[in-house]
């Protein structure tokens, strides 16, 4: 095989009329169709001298497009490199920098803001809007419809996704060929996919959930997707007597709940609901089924390693736990100071071992060595128990993390933009819990001495340079952090402190 990852999952369909992408239009566009675009794709990538290996950095609204050129990346053997769409152009200079990337591919309106970013860093800039539209699209549209893919080797990098690190400074999680295609077959194996499946996919396509665990999966299957813009609880009530089965993150369980025409009649005849990104509450699990008389299965991933864990098909899916380790996966709980393995039924950090296991961070060896162990194991910075009968339960995070509807904020990146505004002298940032998002951003601001937080002028600096979901959405002004004995801040008081300020706007 040429390419692995590409021949396996996409290729295998060339010529084929089956449905793929099911459209918001009611228009279907069949595998073959679909394979046409991808191909002019990576033809438009090969004009523009892309070779294999060379980072193609991506910042585009979901699109039938956008899946194309993300095909047409794997095609011509570039690694492709989505960023959320809520980055600001201040966040996006990073990652075009960072990684080196050698095209930058952009919305048209935002193309002005950062051509200056592109030409400095030696990144071609191209465009593609929400329609397809765009000077990539026009150079695609008069390229051949087919393409000679590009040789790759299974350990050659396939994308490149950042993730966000403790330290405030995000890290490029480098995923191979073997690691993308690994999971997507154990996934078709422990789910069942078939191509008989249409799944509901209103996931965005930057992320690991939407772009690899539920679009490579039912490509590899053969099934088709719903390929909605972004998740909407009405439409998504409108699309599902067509679907078979949904993937999701739990806020958007939460909001089906809340929406009176989701009822047990209308998903009576789907077969499978996914849940992941974030831990499902047990009470919207037991909610759900009360509703729907369906179990939502939930699993258990990362950027780095794709998933890792799934409540079982047949068995018993059990609510607040992420299930057992997929097929060719290992996973055990370990001391987080020493690394030994802990005994069955103790908490500890959880690591896993398997094909699914990035290859590292992109030009970072200290913070690849020192959460990568030489054996393979992948520490995750997740706290979890494994039970009697094997179910792993994530019981917390050893990270500082917060997840906010199935995205990752870290705390130290907002602390250390705000530390840097006038009238601040530090800050603390903690996730509470949300009714809809799952968990919130809570900062704690202390000021300098004699000056005032002008909090109004703060929010817009802060909606100015970071991403929206990102931003605090409750403030509070106090005279000290606790800290303890040490110096070092109590975020679990401040934790305590702030846990009902979004139960309270809530109600
Ligand atoms: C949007 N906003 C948010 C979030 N999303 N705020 C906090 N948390 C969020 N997740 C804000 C916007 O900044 C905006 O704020 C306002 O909400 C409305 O924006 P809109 O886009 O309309 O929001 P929405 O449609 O309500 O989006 C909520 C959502 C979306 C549907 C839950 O965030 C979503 O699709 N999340 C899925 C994330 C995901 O795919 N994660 C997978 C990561 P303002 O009005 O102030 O401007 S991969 C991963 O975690 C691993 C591998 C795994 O295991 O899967
Ligand atoms: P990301 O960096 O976006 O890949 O997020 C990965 C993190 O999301 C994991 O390390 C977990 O903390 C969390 N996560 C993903 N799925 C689940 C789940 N089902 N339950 C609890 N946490 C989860």
């Amino acid at each position: 095989m040429v390419n692995p990852l590409f021949d396996t999952i996409f290729g295998q369909h060339a010529g084929s009329s089956a449905p793929f992408l099911c459209l918001p239009d009611g228009t279907v566009q069949t595998y073959a169709t679909f394979l046409a675009e991808a191909a002019r794709y990576a033809n438009a990538l090969s004009e523009k001298g892309i070779k294999p290996g060379d980072r193609v950095a991506v910042h585009v609204t979901k699109s039938p497009a956008a899946l194309a050129l993300y095909v047409g990346c794997l095609q011509a053997g570039a690694v492709f490199l989505p960023l959320n769409t809520a980055y600001t152009p201040a966040e996006l200079e990073y990652f075009i920098g960072d990684s080196a990337a050698a095209l930058f591919v952009c919305d048209p309106a935002e193309a002005s803001d950062l051509l200056l970013v592109t030409r400095q860093a030696g990144c071609d800039l191209e465009t593609l809007d929400a329609a397809g539209q765009g000077s990539l699209a026009d150079l695609a549209v008069v390229q051949p419809d087919s393409f000679e893919t590009a040789a790759r080797d299974a350990e050659d990098l396939a994308a490149l996704l950042y993730t966000s690190g403790t330290t405030g400074r995000s890290k490029g999680a480098m995923l191979t060929q073997r690691n993308l295609l690994s999971n997507a077959q154990a996934l078709i194996e422990t789910w069942r996919f078939t191509s008989d499946d249409v799944l509901l996919h209103a996931l965005p396509i930057f992320h690991a959930h939407g772009l690899f665990v539920a679009t490579n999966t039912l490509a590899l299957a053969g099934g088709s997707l719903i390929f909605l813009p972004k998740f909407n609880a009405d439409v998504v009530v409108d699309r599902l007597p067509e679907a078979t089965s949904m993937m999701g993150v739990p806020t958007f369980y939460t909001r089906l709940l809340d929406t009176p025409a989701f009822t047990k009649d209308l998903v009576a005849h789907m077969r499978l609901f996914i849940s992941g990104s974030a831990p499902l509450l047990a009470e919207t699990h037991e909610r759900f089924e009360a509703r729907t008389g369906h179990r939502i299965l939930e699993r258990y991933g990362m950027t780095e390693t794709s998933m890792n864990t799934s409540n079982p098909y047949d068995g018993e899916r059990r609510a607040g736990t992420v299930g057992f380790p997929l097929p060719g996966v290992e996973a055990k709980v370990c001391d987080p100071e020493t690394g030994a393995e802990l005994p069955q039924g103790e908490i500890g950090v959880l690591e896993v071992r398997g094909p699914n296991v990035f290859k590292g961070y992109w030009q970072m060896p200290e913070k690849t060595a020192a959460e990568l162990r030489e054996n393979g194991f992948f520490i995750t910075g997740d706290l979890s128990r494994i039970d009697a009968e094997g179910y792993v339960h994530i019981v917390g995070r050893g990270k500082d993390l917060i997840i906010s509807g199935g995205y990752n904020i870290y705390p130290k990146e907002i602390e250390l933009f705000l530390d840097d505004q006038p009238g601040v002298l530090e800050t603390a940032v903690v996730g509470a819990p949300h009714p809809d998002f799952g968990e919130s951003v809570v900062a704690v601001l202390v000021p300098e001495a004699g000056a005032k937080i002008d909090l109004a002028a703060l929010e817009a600096a802060a909606r100015a340079s970071l991403a929206g979901f990102k931003l605090p959405r409750h403030f509070a002004i106090v005279d000290a952090l606790p800290r303890n004995t040490m110096g070092k801040v109590q975020k679990n008081l401040l934790r305590d402190d702030y846990a009902h300020v979004f139960r309270a706007e809530a109600s």
